[in-house]
């Protein structure tokens, strides 16, 4: 039986994470002690700024206990080993050594001796040390002693996960179209460079159902406007997309540029909805327009305010957004600015030492997303002033929420797609995330794979990573191996930097393959969007881990690279270059499905155990659950041509068993009760191959 123990400790502030209102419990809290004392001198600090503090939760960890969660992050699918921070970070280098990445995802599950899922309801920097300082050792270091905490008991960590994402609201569910293959760029200019790729793809019939805008489209990066000379008659542009099949997805950034005449900043400006500083003025920071102030996402009106701008770009037409650079990524403050170039024309004609030289390095540097900026800008919440950086994880919560409330208003009966860079649990009720600036690094297709069950975990089902790596220049292989997981990530999107190698399908030489690959998207749709489906209306996992479903299994706990996809499906993508193949663990007798294309379609059944498995560049391979089935169809050049197509199935059935299809219009929130799919089959007790 599940239980769910909430605890408030001091005065914490509301974050709206959570939809229940549960009563507090009122004893000490189940599991953890509270140890008052660091013993500073003989425990480094480590950069860690928090691990300075006095007190923190200990929980001993034994051998065989393993730590699940934590959203978005670096390192493992086992979180065990390092030490993590909830602090949303603009940090395009996702190596090991970091701590945070975009997100503040505060949930895990530890699974051993004892199972039991922890929330930390907690808006500022919290640092989850899993075994870092003391390898027997969970602690939980908060930066204030005020917030909430959830310990959730179940029968098992699904049980778990699902009154945890109870607790936490039903995730965000997209427009069907939302799950079609995007192409998105930083770099395209003009209504010109986006037709180019529009003609890139269907010229050589790759399959595209969207085009995103980075912040070119718009005038001087003024959020909602679009500039008029590269993008004239911007509606009728939106349109002649549409008649393409094909859903143009704009960029909104957090800042508003500070420039007179301009409605967004002259309104924010006079109704007071940006963050102050100390003497209470407008705080100027710098991003990409240069100049900006921040829209106070945390003040209620603000927040309408703020959402309502969005229908500028609705009523032409656009039916999808992602925000960005809403941890928020400041790139300097005027304050800092100042004291830093003072700082460097002290140096003038001096001799460096070397440490002069490092600080001299670190002051330029460090003038970006800098803790002293975050703790010199305020909020007002319910009439409240409250210090940025105690709040700092809830910002780009609070910007998607704030699109996502006035969507409500401006479209209540349509699915507008939604997702964010930055987030904080709670936020997954409104939009998706993508997993920000990686780089065209074979590791990180790894990493891509490893944080999706912890997102799942954490409500955030719509989610992908920048295919073929934002950052660095992305090889034809890579690209297509990556292709080969985003065929089973809800946001299936090729995104790339300024500056590096163009990465569009057809800028390569195997466009056949990319048309194949792609188009292996869209054949397997019908499975894939009714697991997203169930996932989301029963609050469960898109994407699991072995170890949460073959839990006596030994081998398939530790299995860092396979995933399940949905009820009837594991996948086991290549992410090593050069290589032909790889070792696959089974943890029961599965069908080997290889795909060459939704027409050639080659099956094999596997005995439980180890097996290398061949898997070319130009194929997609993954298995089938004993008594499960997959739905199917042939593909198409657009999610609205797949859905013409008849449902074929895939299956690994010996008796009788059943599938739910989620088949709906696709647009509106009318999401309708799956269809049962049956397949019935007497064979003595044998296999069906
Ligand atoms: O500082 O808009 O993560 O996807 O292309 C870079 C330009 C700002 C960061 C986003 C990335 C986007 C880029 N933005």
């Amino acid at each position: 039986m599940g239980k769910i123990y909430r605890y408030r400790i001091g005065k914490p502030l509301q974050t709206e994470a959570v939809v229940q209102e549960l009563p507090i419990e009122k004893g000490d809290v189940l599991y953890l002690e509270r140890v008052q004392k660091l013993d500073l001198a003989k425990e480094k600090a480590d950069g860690q700024e928090c691990l300075l503090q006095r007190d923190y939760w200990r929980y001993p960890l034994t051998q065989e206990d393993r730590i699940y969660g934590l959203g978005e992050n670096v390192r493992g699918i086992n979180k065990r080993g390092w030490i993590y921070e909830s602090n949303c970070t603009d940090d395009p280098i996702h190596t090991e050594t970091k701590h945070s990445l975009y997100g503040a995802h505060n949930f895990f599950v530890v699974d051993g001796e004892k199972t039991f899922g922890l929330f930390l309801d907690y808006p500022g920097k919290l640092v989850f040390d899993m075994g870092y300082q003391c390898m027997d050792e969970l602690r939980i270091i908060p930066k204030t002693w005020d917030l909430e905490l959830y310990l959730i008991l179940g029968d098992d960590i699904l049980d778990i996960v699902k009154q945890f994402r109870q607790l936490t609201g039903r995730s965000y569910i997209p427009p069907k179209w939302a799950f079609g293959f995007g192409q998105s760029r930083w770099g395209y200019q003009s209504a010109e460079d986006i037709r180019a790729v529009v003609k890139g793809y269907r010229e050589n019939h790759i399959p595209l159902d969207s085009v995103y805008l980075d912040i070119d489209y718009m005038e001087d990066f003024k959020d909602f406007t679009v500039n008029e000379e590269r993008f004239p008659d911007f509606r009728e542009f939106v349109e002649e997309m549409k008649r393409e099949r094909i859903h143009l997805v704009p960029i909104i950034d957090a800042g508003v540029k500070i420039e007179e005449g301009y409605s967004v900043y002259e309104e924010g400006v006079e109704k007071g909805y940006f963050c102050k500083d100390e003497q209470g003025n407008d705080f100027v920071g710098a991003v990409w327009p240069g100049k900006v102030h921040f829209p106070d996402m945390l003040n209620k009106k603000a927040r309408k305010w703020f959402g309502a701008k969005y229908q500028f770009l609705i009523e032409q037409g656009i039916e999808g957004f992602w925000n960005d650079m809403n941890e928020p990524a400041i790139f300097y403050s005027e304050k800092r600015l100042e004291q830093v170039l003072k700082k460097l024309r002290s140096i003038k004609n001096k001799n460096m030492d070397m440490w002069e030289v490092f600080a001299f390095k670190d002051l330029v540097a460090g003038l970006a997303n800098s803790p002293e900026d975050y703790a010199s800008f305020y909020h007002n919440i319910n009439g409240k002033q409250v210090c940025h950086d105690k709040v700092h994880n809830l910002y780009g919560y609070h910007m998607t929420r704030a699109a996502g409330e006035a969507f409500e208003e401006i479209e209540p009966d349509k699915r507008l797609l939604l997702f964010s860079r930055a987030s904080y649990i709670g936020m997954h009720r409104y939009g998706g995330i993508w997993m920000g600036d990686n780089q065209s690094w074979w590791s990180h297709l790894l990493m891509n794979l490893k944080m999706l069950p912890s997102l799942n975990m954490c409500g955030f089902l719509y989610t992908g990573a920048d295919l073929g790596g934002f950052g660095g220049d992305a090889t034809e292989d890579l690209l297509l191996r990556w292709l080969a997981l985003g065929i089973f990530t809800p946001l299936m999107r090729n995104h790339s930097a300024l500056g590096t190698r163009v990465q569009e399908s057809y800028q390569f030489t195997q466009t056949e393959t990319f048309q194949k690959l792609i188009n292996i998207r869209y054949g397997l749709m019908p499975y894939l969007y009714s697991e997203y489906m169930k996932a989301a209306l029963r609050d469960e996992m898109l994407f699991l881990p072995l170890s949460f479903v073959y839990t006596e299994d030994p081998h398939a706990r530790e299995v860092e690279d396979q995933l399940l996809v949905g009820e009837s499906i594991m996948i086991a993508p290549v992410y090593t270059q050069n290589a032909t193949g790889r070792y696959v663990y089974l943890p029961e007798p599965m069908k080997l499905v290889r795909l060459k294309g939704m027409e050639e379609i080659e099956t094999e059944v596997l005995e439980q155990g180890h097996f290398y498995v061949d898997i070319p560049l130009d194929e997609v391979v993954f298995f089938i659950r004993p008594e499960k089935i997959v739905p199917y169809c042939s593909g198409g050049q657009s999610m609205e041509e797949a859905e013409q197509q008849e449902i074929k199935l895939l299956d690994f059935v010996t008796g009788t068993a059943e599938y739910e299809l989620y088949q709906d219009d696709g647009y509106t929130k009318d999401y309708q009760r799956p269809e049962h799919i049956q397949i019935v089959r007497k064979q003595n007790g044998k296999r069906n191959v």
